[in-house]
């Protein structure tokens, strides 16, 4: 590297240590401590990725490269956009507070840019990875012409690699040709409780080679490779590569003397490994010995830039946890914080005056000109704004199906997707799909038939090129539509965070839907939760669910997931009985995944339907009777909203059957033998406990605040029932997911579902053994109604 950018890259990586720890000192001892609040330390984690951070973000990153920076980082990454001028002094003030800078990049919480948000460990890293097979998707089909190809950049604790989703997506990046991806792993030896374990970086060397990575182990600094150059270098080259990390850690914290007593007891010569020994200063020695790779701007710039292919590449760079810090290397300085006393020697060393902690190039000893010259020509920030944006696809007014008699939602799933896959339209053309390896079996077969796999290179379907007759045409090509993945949840989900993140990271909109076994959620929930959280856009349709998928039995059958729809913030969960009610949904859906409005809610539902999400769609293989009927606007709407009265209640309605899902037959049926002996029974068709609770509380919240007239759906619906009537909901699922609506009016309520796990059996015997068939409908109405008993009463088994 020139000479020319060391001086001001030095400079700023000072500052950069210097306001991470000031930061999170001012957020604990000067702010938090005012109200009784300890937020941790971090300032150590922080300070391990100083240099490479510095490095990258000033040296080394261009605009269209994105990064996921390790969690504990985050002051780091805003200290750095302060000083390109992205970030404020007021968030670094409040950081962690109400509104600040957040305690982990957040893309959505932070207004400095983050690429990828981070926190639970492993997530960002593989997020990376999708994100350029994204890319490469994104090119492969001409989309973004005008756009350089970006590296997609993650910056991992080496703990972090403890995490199995990696080696996931590892797998899945060596199966479609990875490129572009680079992952810096900071290399400190350290956990949050612990030392790492011996020699470990040769195993992820290894394996990072297997996948067909480029390694870069960046272990010493110009100062130790100069060093052992000496006379008696090669002495303590050894030493240092035998040191246990341990030991290594240890002299670390201690410092200079420590370091001179154990390096002379242990290989001291009287002769030249003395000598280079004994010409240094204890400050001199301590600075030599913690030179490593990861902290040295030269080492780590070069080795950046003389990467010259678009292969992955891991850089192991060795650093010191805490380096630069009083706290460095100690065992548990995780969430160690300096002390006041710690901090002000700090300030002092780094001469910044009292009173101007936050002044950009306080203290550096390159003026503030150059400084302000140099960065403004950093090439990371040489383009301003690095968000996309892209235009909404428009959506068709209907989705069409061939309908039939009776048919279950999946097969309806993969019928409406074929009748899309045969338009001849950009919102065809956008779709893209992906399974792990569950793509026949939850009928997504019928759209890949016609779209095809997506590969960078052709490879055609040797069944069919053999001319073996098979239903499925598995041909890849450059142009296909669908992403195969393997069986690991997790990877589907960070795909989908990945691809339904493309409008904003690539700049192209693409609507992204993933397929999985309902029960399989639970297996990458935490990846779903995270793609959430990053506002990330795609359908997901779960199926089969429940324990209507019978004969598989208890680990296969999903009892939570409801529960998930609700609960989970960013999707909006749907479970539809009908498929006239699925295309009315998905139809719905591909505009909702699209939408980027403000948080304020529709005043009709206070659902905040401008704001956007995905959508979670958990269907089912039981084929059912179809109703008969004209998609009406008003049922649409109401089919959107969460619920319509399939059977609209009479004045004197002492009884309402509520449903979702597939048990639809057995409300239907309890209703029609209650109606014998019960006036004006009522059937209310459920198709999304999540929305509907979604804007009855909103309403609560809206009417506490003043507005007295909200009203949510599902108030509106009940509101002509009186409050002598009671209710029974049923659901193939927790049945927790509508117990609630008991509450919205004061209705006494018996909610039936499904709370243990399954047996294998037919729907029937399940149906009874868990008690959400018709008989044990029929006795639930019979312990909310009043007045006359209900008839047709078996004894339940
Ligand atoms: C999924 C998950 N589990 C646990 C944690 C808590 N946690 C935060 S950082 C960390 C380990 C830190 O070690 P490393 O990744 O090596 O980073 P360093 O602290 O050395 O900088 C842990 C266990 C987390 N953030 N996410
Ligand atoms: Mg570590």
């Amino acid at each position: 590297m020139t000479d020319r950018r060391l001086a001001p890259l030095s400079a700023l990586e000072q500052k950069v240590l210097w306001l991470a720890s000031w930061t999170i000192h001012n957020a604990n001892h000067l702010r938090a401590s005012a109200d009784g609040l300890k937020v941790g330390g971090h300032q150590a984690s922080s300070a391990s990725l100083a240099t490479i951070m510095t490095a990258l973000y000033f040296a080394v990153l261009r605009p269209e490269d994105r990064v996921a920076v390790k969690p504990h980082a985050s002051p780091n990454f805003h200290a750095i956009q302060y000083l390109l001028g992205n970030q404020s002094r007021a968030k670094l003030e409040t950081f962690r507070g109400y509104k600040g800078a957040q305690s982990y990049p957040s893309r959505t919480k932070d207004g400095d840019d983050v690429d990828f948000s981070t926190g639970s460990v492993g997530l960002g890293v593989a997020q990376t990875l999708f994100s350029s097979l994204v890319q490469d998707y994104v090119k492969a089909h001409g989309w973004a012409k005008d756009q350089p190809e970006g590296r997609m950049v993650a910056l991992i604790g080496d703990a972090e690699m403890d995490e199995g989703n990696i080696y996931e997506a590892l797998i899945e990046g060596w199966k479609h040709g990875l490129r572009n991806t680079w992952w810096v792993v900071d290399y400190n030896r350290q956990s949050l409780d612990a030392v790492i374990r011996e020699g470990l970086w040769q195993r992820f060397e290894a394996m990072f080679r297997n996948f067909g990575w480029d390694v870069v182990i960046l272990k010493y600094g110009k100062l130790l490779e100069a060093a052992f150059a000496e006379p008696g270098g090669t002495r303590l080259r050894d030493w240092i590569d035998t040191c246990p990390n341990q030991l290594y850690s240890a002299l670390c914290f201690q410092g200079g003397a420590a370091w001179r007593k154990r390096l002379i007891d242990d290989i001291g010569d009287q002769g030249p490994v003395s000598r280079l020994i004994d010409s240094r200063s204890d400050e001199e020695l301590a600075r030599l010995m913690t030179n490593l790779g990861g902290h040295d701007l030269a080492t780590l710039v070069e080795a950046f830039e003389q990467i010259d292919h678009d292969r992955p590449v891991c850089f192991i760079a060795y650093t010191i946890k805490g380096f630069g810090l009083p706290l460095q290397g100690h065992k548990d300085n995780h969430a160690g914080l300096m002390t006041p006393a710690q901090m002000d020697s700090l300030r002092q060393a780094m001469k910044i005056r009292s009173g101007h902690e936050w002044d950009r190039f306080e203290g550096l000893p390159v003026a503030a000109d150059k400084l302000e010259a140099f960065l403004a020509k950093v090439p990371f920030a040489a383009r301003g704004v690095r968000r996309h944006a892209a235009p909404k696809i428009a959506v068709p007014e209907t989705l069409a199906w061939p309908a039939q008699a009776a048919m279950s939602t999946q097969q309806g799933f993969g019928l409406i997707l074929n009748e899309i896959a045969r338009l001849d339209t950009r919102f065809a053309d956008r779709i893209v799909t992906t399974s792990p390896d569950v793509t026949v079996s939850t009928n997504l077969g019928a759209f890949v038939n016609r779209r095809g796999l997506f590969a960078r290179e052709s490879l055609a379907d040797t069944f069919r090129q053999e001319r073996i007759p098979s239903t499925f045409n598995w041909d890849f090509s450059p142009k296909g539509q669908h992403i195969e993945l393997g069986i690991a949840e997790m990877n589907l989900f960070i795909m989908l965070s990945a691809l339904g993140l493309s409008h904003s990271i690539h700049g192209e909109r693409l609507l992204p839907i993933g397929t999985l076994y309902d029960p399989f959620i639970q297996r990458g929930l935490d990846a779903l939760n995270y793609a959430c959280y990053q506002d990330a856009r795609f359908i997901l349709a779960a199926t089969p669910s429940g324990v209507t998928l019978a004969p598989e039995g208890g680990a296969h059958q999903s009892i939570a997931t409801p529960l998930i729809g609700i609960a989970q913030d960013g999707i909006a969960a749907f479970e539809p009985a009908f498929v006239d009610e699925l295309a009315t949904i998905m139809r719905f859906g591909f505009d909702y995944i699209q939408r980027d409005g403000g948080d304020d809610p529709d005043e009709s539902t206070w659902l905040r339907d401008e704001t956007g999400g995905s959508i979670y769609l958990r269907l089912s293989t039981r084929t059912i009777d179809q109703p008969q009927r004209a998609m009406t606007p008003e049922l649409a709407r109401d089919i959107v909203n969460g619920a319509y009265w399939m059977r609209r209640p009479g004045p004197n309605c002492q009884v309402v059957i509520a449903y979702t899902g597939t048990v639809a037959p057995e409300a239907i049926a309890a209703a029609g033998l209650l109606s014998e002996t019960h006036r004006d029974v009522g059937v209310l068709a459920i198709t999304s406990a999540d929305r509907l609770n979604a804007g009855w509380t909103a309403a609560e919240r809206a009417r506490q605040r003043g507005i007295h007239t909200a009203m949510s759906h599902i108030e509106r619906l009940i509101a002509p029932l009186s409050r002598e009537c009671g209710f029974v909901t049923v659901i193939d699922g927790h049945p927790a997911t509508l117990a609630w609506i008991g509450s919205v009016h004061g209705h006494r309520l018996k909610s039936l579902g499904v709370e243990h796990f399954g047996q294998t059996g037919t729907i029937g015997d399940l149906y009874r053994h868990f008690g959400i068939d018709t008989n044990a409908i029929l006795h639930a109405a019979q312990a909310v109604v009043a007045g006359r008993p209900v008839r047709y009463l078996a004894a339940l088994p």
